[in-house]
């Protein structure tokens, strides 16, 4: 069987590591660009698999993983690379002068807080899709999104989880078994003290007593971070990673648990995983004897496709992310690749309720470096216009230049928003987004009423910022893209895609459009689980 080689050379040396990062604010400005990458070449996935899984993300590792457990021969596709740690520390792009590996198939980074670096077109980590009114960021690689996350693994409350997914989705039964299960395997724990108590993480703390001083309640996110590897960064004893602000474009040292570490390679070590970079499919379509086809761009590592490639399987796994599964049904209905897909198929769309904003001027210095991952989140659930889950993420500044920026750059996760439907567009053979202009407005309301409540307990002295947005707040981003093909909906409660069989949708497009007031990825990995254990049945004839 053929394994996915990759075996990426360092692009950067240690030594120009080093320079750049004395280089400081310079960097930011005139970024590094390498056009000397290494040559990838992409393994050559096999004609025919039993099973085949579109994505290496949260419901695709999870798929992989329980299909390889029960002996089936599982291929699994990945548009993007694998990004392994490497010695030097310098395997994924620096954060602050980023070259073409930060980015999916850009000239410029486009990660939503400024300055914007130009870059090489690379098929980089992190991706941002540019629809009408609204920018979808999603992980591009081995791991999918937990490549780019912040690793905040929040459960929904109960009360907010019912209000969101169907009944059948029993929350007793994700708490006591899925939610548990997806936990240990991605080894999510709160941060250290020592580290909580250190001078990076001076900001969460102001968030904190901020929160307090409004009477708001805020409290540690288990984090899927390894600690130890980041009080190593804390010691001095290997280069600053998480504490110098690295997160969106990977963490060069390994401290972040993504999926190459846990499911994918538990999923790998069966023996009947393979995953196979650089394989971007582009159509799906049904035999008349029930065998699916897929149509695979094999891609070079600079995103040209150099190879067109039919592959078969008996068993398909939709785990492309939200967008990228809603794309492929989207265009399977409407050019009758798979016509008997239902009404459902691209709609129930969310946002997750994402809105971001900056605080400045806030009472309480925030620290010169503020580092990564975010550690605590306020839970504002009875706020008046929607529930609000509020994350402290950093503003690392401080890692170019050694300023104090008295400031708080906060995420919203709101519960109620407007929901988006894809269409397809026959002339760009892609799709377009739907979304409702005013889609996150009782977020951005709930966010407002926080920030004044923040503001009347703490001196008053905070001004909102235009960093993000001239508005202060940025609403048309998402970094939570959910739903597509919803469950119980364009699927039956465990993401069997109606009208098909074998056919099965295991990742956020499942997701009804919001996680339910939290960060999306331990859901999804729970939902697949729970999906997991019933459609096994299926493809293992017991
Ligand atoms: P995902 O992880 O996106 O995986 C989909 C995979 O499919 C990717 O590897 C793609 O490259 C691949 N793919 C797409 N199209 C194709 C194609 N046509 N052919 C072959 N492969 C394809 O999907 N969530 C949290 O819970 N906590 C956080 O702290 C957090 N922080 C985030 C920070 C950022 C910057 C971003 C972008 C997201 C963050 N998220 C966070 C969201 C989280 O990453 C996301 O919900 C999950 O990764 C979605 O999992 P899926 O399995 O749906």
């Amino acid at each position: 069987m053929t394994k996915s080689k990759k075996t990426r050379t360092n692009a950067i040396s240690r030594r120009r590591f080093m320079e750049l990062g004395a280089l400081g604010s310079a960097a930011m400005f005139f970024p590094y660009c390498d056009t000397n990458y290494p040559v990838i070449t992409p393994g050559i996935a096999p004609e025919h698999s039993q099973a085949l899984v579109i994505g290496t993300g949260f419901g695709g590792a999870v798929a992989a993983l329980r299909l390889g457990e029960k002996g089936i021969q599982t291929t699994m596709l990945e548009r993007g690379l694998e990004w392994p740690i490497a010695p030097n520390f310098d395997g994924f792009s620096d954060q602050f002068s980023p070259d073409g590996r930060s980015t999916w198939l850009r000239t410029q980074t486009a990660a939503p807080i400024p300055p914007h670096a130009n870059i090489d077109r690379y098929t980089g980590v992190l991706e941002r899709m540019d629809f009408d009114g609204m920018k979808v960021y999603a992980g591009a690689g081995v791991g999918g999104g937990s490549l780019v996350y912040g690793g905040m693994t929040v459960q929904p409350e109960r009360e907010l989880f019912e209000r969101i997914f169907p009944s059948e989705v029993s929350y007793d039964e994700m708490d006591s078994r899925y939610y548990p299960l997806v936990k240990e395997m991605i080894n999510a724990t709160i941060v250290p003290d020592r580290l909580k108590d250190s001078e990076y993480f001076k900001y969460a703390e102001v968030f904190r007593r901020q929160a307090e001083n409004a009477g708001l309640n805020t409290r540690l996110i288990d984090q899927a971070y390894d600690w130890d590897i980041v009080l190593q960064e804390l010691d001095g004893e290997i280069p600053h990673s998480a504490l110098k602000g690295e997160l969106l474009y990977g963490n060069n040292n390994g401290c972040k648990n993504s999926l190459d570490k846990n499911y994918l390679a538990d999923a790998r070590a069966t023996g009947n995983v393979n995953i196979y970079t650089l394989h971007q499919v582009a159509d799906i379509t049904q035999r008349k004897d029930g065998i699916y086809v897929v149509e695979v761009e094999i891609l070079d590592q600079y995103g040209n496709v150099v190879e067109n490639r039919t592959l078969t399987c008996e068993y398909l796994f939709m785990a492309a992310g939200s967008v990228g599964t809603s794309r492929l049904l989207t265009k399977a209905k409407a050019k009758n690749l798979l016509p008997n897909l239902n009404s459902f198929v691209g709609k129930g769309w969310g946002t997750n309720g994402n809105v971001m904003f900056k605080r400045n001027g806030v009472l309480g210095q925030t620290g010169t470096v503020q580092a990564n991952p975010p550690i605590r989140a306020m839970e504002y659930y009875d706020n008046p216009f929607t529930p609000l889950l509020i994350e402290s993420a950093p503003y690392p500044i401080g890692a170019v230049l050694p300023i104090d920026c008295l400031c708080l750059i906060q995420l919203a996760v709101g519960l109620e928003t407007g929901r988006g439907e894809f269409e397809y567009d026959a002339i760009r053979d892609d799709i377009r987004l739907n979304w409702p202009a005013d889609g996150n407005k009782k977020v951005l309301d709930a966010a407002k009423h926080t920030v004044a409540k923040l503001n009347e307990s703490n001196l008053g002295i905070e001004y909102l910022d235009n960093v993000l947005d001239p508005s202060g707040y940025t609403t048309d981003f998402t970094y939570h893209p959910c739903g597509g093909a919803v469950i119980g909906e364009a699927t039956d409660y465990y993401g069997r895609v109606e009208n098909y069989n074998k056919l099965y949708v295991v990742d956020g497009a499942l997701m009804p459009g919001s996680s339910a007031c939290a960060n999306p990825s331990w859901t999804i990995a729970a939902l697949a689980e729970r999906c997991m254990a019933d459609i096994i049945g299926d493809v293992v004839k017991l």
